[in-house]
């Protein structure tokens, strides 16, 4: 009987486990959320030549790149938030390594934000979930899959109207649910926040961010390719950088996903 990761190779080099990339590209291009003109931006993505096969050095190429941590497909740590400032192992060099990954739990709301940009998730639907697909396993990622990813154009990604971004998100009594009464990693979502675009002006502000990240819960933003991972069966890898007292960092999340 092989073990279960000789097994995992196998399945992997027969294409029967498939790795999903469920994350966006990462450059000057990338959009980056807009908060209210009073809070400081985060600067955009730049990148510079330190030498390209020149007099720089001769054989190699190589870049410094400049960013926000919280730029484009990233990751949020728990001290990103105030709710999350004392507890333990809450920047990013000091999450243990087990924790970024889990079962993946994708819950579908396509068609509802296809008519409601602003849908927000409610307990009612996490229920409607539990009851076809089961109990949210324990670890996992929740996924919201919203489509907003199929958005190519960052006018439409942030879509920004005269009283601010109207995107998805989560409900306040949702995000309790998730981050008190089920075991998960982390919340992640296909828009530039986890948050929805009109968060700032709910009662408490960005409440999904107070309370997963006060609940000692991850946050997981701008994926992608959610319309390949079935509801449960896959896992996810999600690694930020190992930044010391980092509150977040871009981040390549895998799937492993059953073909
Ligand atoms: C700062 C303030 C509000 C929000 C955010 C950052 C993010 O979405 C983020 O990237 O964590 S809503
Ligand atoms: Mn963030």
């Amino acid at each position: 009987m092989a073990s279960v990761l000789t097994q995992l190779v196998q399945e992997l080099r027969a294409g029967r486990i498939m790795v999903v990339d469920l994350s966006q590209p990462l450059g000057p291009e990338t959009p980056v959320i807009g908060l209210p003109p009073m809070f400081a931006p985060s600067p955009p993505f730049s990148m510079e030549v330190i030498s390209r096969y020149d007099e720089r050095g001769p054989a190699w190429y190589w870049n410094t790149i400049s960013l926000g941590e919280h730029k484009g497909t990233h990751f949020d740590a728990t001290v990103h938030w105030i709710t999350g400032k004392d507890l333990p192992d809450n920047t990013c060099e000091t999450i243990p390594a087990h924790r970024l990954v889990g079962p993946a739990a994708v819950i579908d709301v396509t068609d509802d934000v296809a008519r409601n940009h602003d849908f927000l998730l409610l307990p009612e639907h996490i229920a409607a979930w539990e009851e076809r697909h089961g109990r949210i396993p324990a670890a996992s990622w929740v996924l919201l899959r919203s489509g907003w990813s199929r958005r190519h154009a960052p006018a439409d990604f942030l879509n920004v109207g005269h009283n601010g971004p109207h995107t998805p998100g989560f409900h306040k009594t949702a995000s309790e649910l998730l981050a008190r009464e089920r075991d998960i990693l982390g919340v992640g979502v296909e828009t530039v926040g986890t948050d929805a675009g009109q968060a700032g002006t709910f009662d408490p502000p960005f409440p999904n961010h107070a309370i997963m990240h006060g609940a000692g819960k991850f946050g997981l933003t701008s994926l992608c390719n959610l319309d390949r991972l079935p509801a449960t069966g896959a896992v996810v890898i999600a690694a930020p950088l190992k930044i010391v007292g980092g509150s977040g960092s871009p981040v390549r999340v895998l799937a492993l996903v059953p073909a």
